[in-house]
């Protein structure tokens, strides 16, 4: 059997966290021939719950599980690690502005990525799910100077699932039948999910939909504002499909995307598009020899330009924010 992987997660003990551990444990995240460590990094008063749910793992008696460590401490839990899922982060609470936000995120993910950098194996992948997600990736990533940039990523992936499942309803297709889905910049409402490139039968999906207005006033808003209305009929934010997207973009970026298709991931850019370099912005990416590069050549139109820009402004000032904050 292969050596183990060193997965961490932080945020274990969060509702994140308890949909992705077991599935990771189940070999889901990087394959059935793969054993794996869990290392969970958690809050100390949190501690305890995530040895509940380490608890619960071991009662899986998952074959591929080699072991689990909990801790409170970023350096023990990033020592040699493989796979980085960042997880927990600091919600906005009410009263809170964009700035405290930002720099009670930085709190946690300046560390992180200090500890990163200090422990992390030499095939390191990180990829951030806490939110701000492509802005605490950003600072992650400057506080890891020695770990290439690239291995940096942050989750789109959520979003490009929704929208596969709302473009297949709207066509009464399988969402086995659509390729190439993209998510444009942001993780947030300004994110461009683009239906001019996805492929449904042989067209386009903005051709086979036909309906511009469908594609501008539903669904693009349906899916930039889909974690909202989880939030409003289950009472708290989206878990489970949270936890697949972030095992659906580690499978994908060790295992490759599939002949012929792409994946969305937010990923530094490198000039691509026209989104500033350094930026952590979704693109169309492939992925093989565990690897991704983001797709070239793409025509953009100007109703695309107009969204992809908005949405890469905002990325900007989440930058500078932190940039004023001292934390990048
Ligand atoms: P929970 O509040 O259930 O769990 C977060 C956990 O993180 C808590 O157990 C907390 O103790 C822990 N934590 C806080 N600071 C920490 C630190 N410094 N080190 C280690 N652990 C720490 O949130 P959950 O629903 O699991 O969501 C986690 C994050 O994912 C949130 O920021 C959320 O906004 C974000 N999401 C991102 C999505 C994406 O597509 N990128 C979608 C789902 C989700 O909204």
């Amino acid at each position: 059997m292969a050596r183990p992987v060193n997965v961490t997660v932080t945020g274990a003990a969060g509702q994140i966290g308890y949909a992705l551990l077991f599935r990771i444990a189940s070999g889901q995240l990087l394959g059935k021939d793969t054993p794996v460590r869990l290392r969970l990094l958690e809050i100390t008063p949190a501690l305890k719950a995530a040895e509940g749910t380490a608890m619960e793992l071991a009662d899986c008696a998952f074959p591929l599980l080699d072991g689990i460590d909990i801790t409170d401490d970023a350096k023990t839990a990033f020592d040699g690690v493989n796979v980085a899922l960042l997880v927990g982060a600091r919600p906005r609470t009410k009263g809170m502005e964009r700035g405290d936000l930002l720099a009670a995120n930085g709190g946690i993910f300046k560390p992180q990525g200090e500890a990163i950098n200090a422990g992390a194996a030499e095939d390191v992948r990180v990829l951030v799910v806490g939110n701000p997600a492509n802005t605490n990736a950003l600072i992650a990533q400057s506080h890891a100077p020695d770990v290439p940039a690239e291995r940096f990523t942050a989750m789109t992936r959520l979003d490009h699932n929704r929208a596969l499942s709302q473009l297949a309803t709207k066509l009464g297709v399988s969402v086995s039948e659509i390729t190439k889905m993209t998510i444009w910049g942001n993780h947030s409402a300004t994110q461009y999910p683009d239906l001019f490139h996805a492929q449904v039968g042989g067209k386009t999906a903005a051709e086979a939909v036909n309906d511009q207005e469908w594609l501008a006033g539903n669904f693009i808003p349906t899916v930039a504002k889909r974690g909202a209305a989880i939030i409003e009929a289950r009472g708290a934010s989206s878990a489970a499909s949270a936890a697949n997207a972030a095992i659906d973009h580690i499978y994908d970026w060790v295992n490759g995307t599939p002949e012929g298709d792409w994946t969305s991931m937010a990923v530094p850019s490198d000039g691509s598009y026209g989104v500033p370099e350094g930026l952590i912005s979704s693109f169309p990416v492939v992925c093989k020899d565990g690897k991704y590069e983001i797709v070239q050549g793409l025509e953009i139109d100007e109703f695309s330009r107009g969204l992809i820009d908005a949405s890469v402004r905002e990325l900007a000032e989440e930058r500078d924010a932190v940039r004023e904050l001292g934390l990048i």
